[in-house]
Order: C-alpha cells, then structure tokens, then sequence
C-alpha cells in the first residue's frame, strides 16, 4: 500500500521536473552546435556590453568548469574504483597453512634466521616451486602467492617448512577452494617411486616426504601475524636446556591481544606446556580462546586443545616433537586478559611396562596415561604387560574418573583399550570403576583415539580372585566396584550407578517413635530422616551446611527447601529467599489434564530453542539468563557454535514468542555420551536477559535439591513442541502437554539395560503419552506437595520410539546435577 501511493505522488512532479530539464539541457547542451547563429549575434553587439552582461558565464567558462568539473568526478569515480578493488581482493583472498618436511637438505642453526642467507635462499626455492606447482594447476588463475614463514630442524632428519599459500577469487566462486582440493594439488605433485616403497617423492626437484604434507585452510589474521608482517605480541622461543621453565605471560585490560608464541625445543625433544592461569571472555572459542598446536604455524589438524574459558586449574600439554605454537586471541578486551604459564624441553618417553602383581589381593599400584599428569598427546600409545603369581589370580583396574566398555561399531571418543585381544572404548565419568580381567597374563595397550590431546588418566591396579570378586561381606556394583554390604541402602550413592539401590533394603536402624519422612532427605547426617527429627539430634550448627543446606548470615545451617520462600523468614538477613522466585506455585488445575493443547502461560519456564530459525529443542528457564537443555542438542561442530540459536520464551504458539535473545554460550556437560546420552545435559546462557516487566509470562522452574530421590509412581509433566506422534513429519503448533508416570528405575533398567543413574524413565505403560522428538531438551515438571511449588525433575533426553507401549521416556535425573549447574549458575543458591 505504502509503495502505490508514493507512485501516485511522484509523478506529476516528475513531469515537471523533466520539462524543465530538457529545455535547461538544450540551451546548454546545443551551444557548440548554435555557435554559428550566435556570433553573429554577438558580434553585432558592443564588446563592453557583452561583457557586463555575462563577463564569468559565457560559454568557455561554462566548458571550462564542465570539464574541471567532469575532471573532479573521474578522479573520484577511479578513487572509488581503486577501494572498491582493493577491498575486493582482501575480502576474497583464501588463506592456506601447511607444513613439509624436505628430505635431502641438513639444518643448520642459520635456518632460524629470518634475514639469513641460508632461510631466503631455502624460503625463495620452496616458494618458486609451490609457484610452479599452483601456477600449473586447475587454482592457476586463482594463484597469488606463497610464503615460507618458518625453517625447522625435524627429528625424523631434514628441514620441516611451515608456510603460507595464497589465493584470490570472488566469493561467489569460493566454494571450489575445498581444503582437501588444495592440499591434493601439492600432494599430486609429488613423484614417488613405487619401487622402492618409500615415502619420500620429488616435488619439482625438492626431496619431500609425502607422509609429512599438511594443508590446511588459515585465517588473515594469522597470516599477518605469523609472517611477521604484524608482529602484535608474537614471540619466538628456543630452549635448548632440559630441566628448565620458560616462562610465557601476556596480559591486557584493554584493546586486543592477538599472540602467536613459536616455541622450537632441542631436536629429538619434546614440549611441555604448563598453563597455570588463563583470563579469557567465555565465548565457545568463536573470537577468544587460547589454542595449542603441535606446529609452529595455527594448522588446525595439528591442533592439541583448545581452551575457551578462564581456569586457574594447572593443565598440562605435551607436543609430539621439537615444536609448538600457542596462539591467545582476545580482539575485544574488557577486564583483564591473559595467560600465565611455562613450558620446558623434555624427553621423548617410551610407555612399555611389564608389571609382576603380588600374591595379595588389592590395589598395589598405579599406573598412568603416557606423559602423566599432562594430558596425553594424539595417537600416544602405552603397553603394560600384567602377570599375577598364581593362574587363579585376575587383574582389577579402578579406574580414576573413567570407564571403560566393548567397542560398539561407533569409533572411541577417549582412548582405545586392546585387552587381551579384545577392543574397549574409554569414556570420561565422574567416579571410579573397576574392571577386572580373569586371566592371570593380561597384555593391555591404550592408544589416544582422539584428534586433541586427552585427559590424564590415572588407574590403580592389582590382583583378585577370579572366583569370588567381591570379599566376602561387600556386594559388587554393576560398575565393578565392590562396597560393604552395610552400607548399602543407607541414602548414600555407593555405586555411583545405583546398581546397590535397585533391590534396596533399608539396613539403617528403624526410627523410634516415628516413621521415616518420604520426601526432602534431610541435613547432618546425611540419612533418611524420621519423622520427629530424632535422627539429627546430634547434628548441630557447628556442622559445615552440606549441599543440602545453605548458611545464613548468622552462621547456621537451614536445610533448603524447607521454609523458603513460603512467608516464613528462616534467616534473619533474608539470604534464605535468594532462589525464592521459581516454580510459581499456582494450582496445577490451570492445566487440561488428559488433554493435548495447554493453557497459554501455564508453562511460563518452557523455552523453544530455535537453530538457524527452526525449531529444535526445549529447554527450561532458570534463571534471568539462563536455560537448562539436554547436551544431545548440540552435539557436533555446528550445533555446539551458540551463534545460530535463538531462545524463545514466553510463547505458546511456535513463533509467537514474547521474548526471544540470540544464545551466548553453550555449557554441554563435559562427561556427555553421545553413544548413551549419559550426562544428558547443557546450560545455555542468554545474550539478553528477559525483562521484569515479562514476569508474568516467564517464570524459572526450580531445581530440585541436590540428590533429592524421585520417587516411582509419581505424576509429572513433560510439555513441548515436538511431534505428537512418531510418524509424524513436524512438531506441534501449539505447546503440548501430557501426564506422566515416573518409572521404578528397576523396571526401567530392565527395558533398556544401559540407564545409568543420571537418568530416570517417565511414561504411561500403555505408551501413549509420551516425549517425542523436538521436545528433547524441555522440561519434566513435577508439582511438589510440601509448597505446590514446580520443581525440573527432568530433562527430555531419548527413549525408544514415542509412546510405545512398555518404552518409557528416558529423561536426564536433574537433582545429580545440582552442583554442577551451580558451577555455572551460582546466582541460584
Ligand atoms: C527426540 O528425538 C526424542 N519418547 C525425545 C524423546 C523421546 C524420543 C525421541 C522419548 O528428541
């Protein structure tokens, strides 16, 4: 509408405009052409008075300004022109990075030398035949240049070239510059000689290792900075002293730090890296993060780790050569920025062990990941060859934080194990388990299956009896681990995994004259409490609060959850109703129970989480900025980028939000198990936190107390906007809700077999209602009685099918994460 009647408007005024123009322009336009008419004109009137008249406008000066005029334009139009160009070809310039080893050529310390004879005269021979190479192929119009940036010595004999390649095209055109597609070229080029089976081939001349060619795709701004052409605060090492810290410190609270550290060790040596703090804007590792590279120039195969977020804790990096590169980028610094740490020249170590047990059943010994406490370096590989005294003796491994379980067709994420000829996969958790091998020789290799380096690992080894694992009196968790029988039942998670809990006799003495309370686990001792609180009468202020109880200004415990946020005041100074504010406790009558669509706002925690502008997952408000998610959601390299995801809150027809903030970090749990969906979950942190004026429509959900126990029978709800049946090929338009049943964790384990005691299974038996896929990642709501108030008991994570019968949900159990969520989100406490 807006467009018609501009239309109307502007044309009478364009009549005008151009009647007036064309008789201005043929006055001027027609002179040269009239000059004959004119002079005679002119020539009949008097000089002086021609001169008054128009003595600056006559028509030579109208030329000569029309021409100073038209003279100004082209010089601004090629001005333009020459930007417009210039700024094209840096826009479109594609940056490659690599590395090769030659062969035939001796290092000598000279190479190390940028102005030296000997780096130019290596450097223009490499760079004439990458020339020769690039100008030869199918990228020969696209070809500008290429540049060695680094000559090293390599172990393996010869000189290691770090360099640069350069291309530029239109960006339209950008998509033929495939990685694999450039390096191919370079590897294409080398001659090898079939016959005698070596890997070193001629490249137009040079001896180059074939197995040694890297090349991968680079940044401008590493190109800048590694050539040398922006220094910044780049810096090269060499340490030629073993036993002795190098010390590495950069720090800025303003501006940008964008630091290339080249650290070269002694030939035949290795690097460790010792990072005692890092001071970096949390951001995924999209602008700031500090990487480690097992080279000297940022070729992201080479890459060791990557760290995104500020840490005091000392980690440590081993390289697999001579050679490092540590890159800190910070292009926006608001508060302090930087890193602090050292590295040293270490040996290269050989991990082969052979290890004879004692006869005493028990853990004796340890042993450790190659390069122990650092993490341990890609495609590192360790052997231990075990024998026990006698045949009837196996070997126990405890794990440390680790597990480790038959290799499925999927590859291994953290560590292949062979034992005894058969393949285990390793996985991160978060307490030990033991494994234990019933042969008395037991050959063990461990390889790093990942592309970085991977966490130490620490095992404790020794004998038992193959007949009878467990000693007499203890029971065996199914995670291996042996616990004593009396402790079994007691409120305490022996097993980790729960397996002590599933046929559960309470062993701890009954209460006196009352019965054990059902709900909230109480302080102190840690036990199931009775009723009258006789169990805790012992337990006094002196105590330290436990994770179930916070500390008031005054010193005293109060258990959480008990008279908060109900009127009562608990602690004089009020830091009791800190959390107060979620899981509104209306009547749970707003909802249509046995019904599909829900009521708008009866759900004011459920988020939608949009990727690339589409539907994708749940999750639940917690807090002002923060969202609690399942971490399967962003599984993989786009996934995990939070830039593509917007969250969508306060809404109850998909699209329709009343609130929505781009998402500005992803905290996917770091124990989550793709292959299981063990650790389910992810914290998402809002750009934007939602207003208080929206406090009507959006409300955080609460989180229950941590190792608060569900219990089987109990009716929740899961809601979302996923699909409302399994065949279906779209999530719902309106927000769905259904009433479910928690699941005994016996029956649950005995469909499924892998529920570990991060999840609990929800449903109906008859199937029916059901999570479905779109809705992972949203919440389990449960109402609980005590305040009616709405706790997240959990998270939608998998299930078998949606709504088949005897398959219940499987959902992340929320209340063993309560420490972890804390981590991220204190402001909840
Ligand atoms: C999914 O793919 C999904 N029936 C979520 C939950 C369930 C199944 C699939 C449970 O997001």
């Amino acid at each position: 509408m807006d467009k018609a009647m501009s239309g109307v408007s502007s044309k009478p005024a364009d009549v005008n405009i151009s009647n007036i123009s064309i008789q201005v322009v043929s006055a001027q336009g027609k002179l040269p052409g009239r000059r004959p008419q004119r002079k005679p004109i002119g020539k009949s009137r008097p000089k002086k008075q021609i001169k008054k008249k128009a003595p600056f406008w006559n028509v030579q000066s109208k030329i000569l300004l029309l021409t100073v005029f038209l003279f100004i334009l082209a010089i601004t139009a090629w001005t333009l022109l020459w930007l417009y160009i210039n700024k094209t070809e840096s826009k479109d310039a594609f940056y490659f990075v690599g590395m090769f080893r030659i062969t035939n050529i001796e290092f000598h310390p000279e190479y190390r030398q940028k102005e030296s004879r000997e780096f130019l005269t290596v450097a223009q021979t490499v760079q004439q035949v990458v020339n020769l190479v690039y100008t030869t192929s199918a990228f020969s119009k696209f070809y500008k240049q290429s540049v060695v940036a680094d000559v090293s010595n390599s172990s393996k004999g010869g000189l290691l070239i770090h360099f640069w390649v350069v291309f530029v095209m239109p960006h339209a055109k950008g998509h033929i510059f495939c990685e694999d597609c450039v390096a191919a070229v370079l590897k294409d080029s080398i001659q090898t000689n079939i016959i005698n089976r070596t890997s070193v081939g001629s490249l137009q001349g040079l001896a180059v290792d074939m197995d040694s060619v890297v090349l991968n795709a680079g940044l401008r701004s590493d190109y800048s900075s590694t050539i040398g052409s922006d220094k910044g605060c780049s810096r090269h090492f060499y340490a030629d002293h073993l036993s002795r810290c190098y010390p590495l410190e950069i720090s800025a609270t303003s501006g940008r730090l964008m630091c290339h550290f080249k650290l070269v060790a002694l030939v035949g040596h290795l690097i460790r890296l010792s990072i005692e703090s890092v001071q970096i804007e949390a951001d995924n590792c999209v602008m700031d993060s500090l990487a480690i590279y097992d080279s000297l120039l940022p070729i992201h195969s080479t890459v060791l780790y990557r760290i995104c977020e500020p840490t005091r804790t000392l980690l440590s990096f081993v390289s697999t050569n001579n050679l490092m590169l540590l890159t800190f980028k910070a292009p926006q610094i608001r508060r302090l920025s930087g890193i602090r740490a050292y590295f040293e020249v270490i040996p290269e170590q050989k991990c082969e062990n052979n290890v004879l047990v004692k006869e005493i059943t028990g853990f004796e010994g340890k042993i450790s990941s190659p390069y122990y406490p650092s993490y341990y370096p890609p495609k590192s590989k360790c052997t231990w060859k075990f024998q026990t005294p006698l045949s009837t003796l196996g070997i126990a491994l405890k794990f440390h934080n680790y597990s480790i379980a038959k290799k499925s067709v999927k590859g291994c994420e953290h560590g292949w194990w062979e034992i005894n000829e058969h393949m285990y996969c390793g996985s991160y958790v978060d307490h030990q388990t033991i494994f234990r091998v019933p042969s008395h020789l037991v050959h063990i290799q461990l390889q790093c299956s990942s592309k970085l380096s991977d966490k130490p690992l620490l095992v404790e080894y020794g004998s038992y009896n193959i007949s009878q694992p467990c000693p007499v009196g203890s029971f065996r968790c199914s995670s291996g681990l042996c616990i004593p029988q009396a402790q079994r039942c007691d409120g305490v998670n022996d097993c980790f995994d729960e397996s002590d809990e599933l046929f559960c006799v309470t062993l701890k003495p009954a209460c006196n004259a009352s019965s054990f309370r059902q709900h909230d686990p109480l302080v102190c001792d840690g036990f199931r409490d009775c009723e009258d609180g006789q169990d805790e009468q012992n337990c006094t202020q002196s105590i330290p609060c436990n994770n179930r109880t916070f500390k008031c200004g005054n010193d005293i415990c109060f258990r959480k959850q008990s008279a908060k946020c109900d009127g009562a005041v608990d602690c004089p100074d009020g830091s009791d109703e800190a959390g107060c504010s979620c899981g509104g406790s209306w009547p749970a009558l707003l909802r249509v129970t046995g019904g599909a669509d829900t009521q708008e706002g009866a759900w004011p925690w459920q988020v939608s989480l949009h990727f690339l502008g589409s539907a994708y997952c749940g999750a639940s408000v917690i807090s002002r900025e923060w969202l609690l998610s399942a971490a399967h959601c962003f599984h993989g390299n786009r996934l995990s980028d939070p830039t593509p995801w917007t969250a969508h809150l306060g809404m109850y027809v998909q699209g329709n939000a009343k609130f929505t903030s781009p998402v500005k970090r992803i905290v996917v749990h770091e124990y989550y198990n793709s292959q299981t969906f063990d650790y389910d979950i992810a914290l998402l942190q809002l750009s934007v936190a939602w207003p208080d004026t929206l406090k009507q429509l959006i409300q955080p959900i609460c989180i229950p107390p941590a190792g608060q126990k569900v219990h089987s029978g109990e009716r929740c709800w899961v809601t979302g906007w996923g699909r409302r049946h399994e065949a279906d090929n779209k999530g719902s338009p309106v927000l769905q809700q259904a009433e479910v049943e928690l699941f005994d964790q016996t029956v649950c384990v005995s469909t499924y077999g892998i529920i570990t005691s991060r999840m609990l299974c929800a449903g109906v038996l008859s199937g029916k209602r059901d999570a479905c896929r779109g809705d992972s990642g949203g919440p389990l709501s449960c109402r609980r009685k005590s305040d009616g108030k709405w706790i997240l008991a959990g998270i939608v994570s998998w299930g078998h099918g949606c709504g088949r019968p005897n398959f219940p949900g499987v959902y992340t159990r929320v209340s063993n994460f309560v420490p972890w969520i804390h981590k991220y989100v204190p402001s909840l406490l």
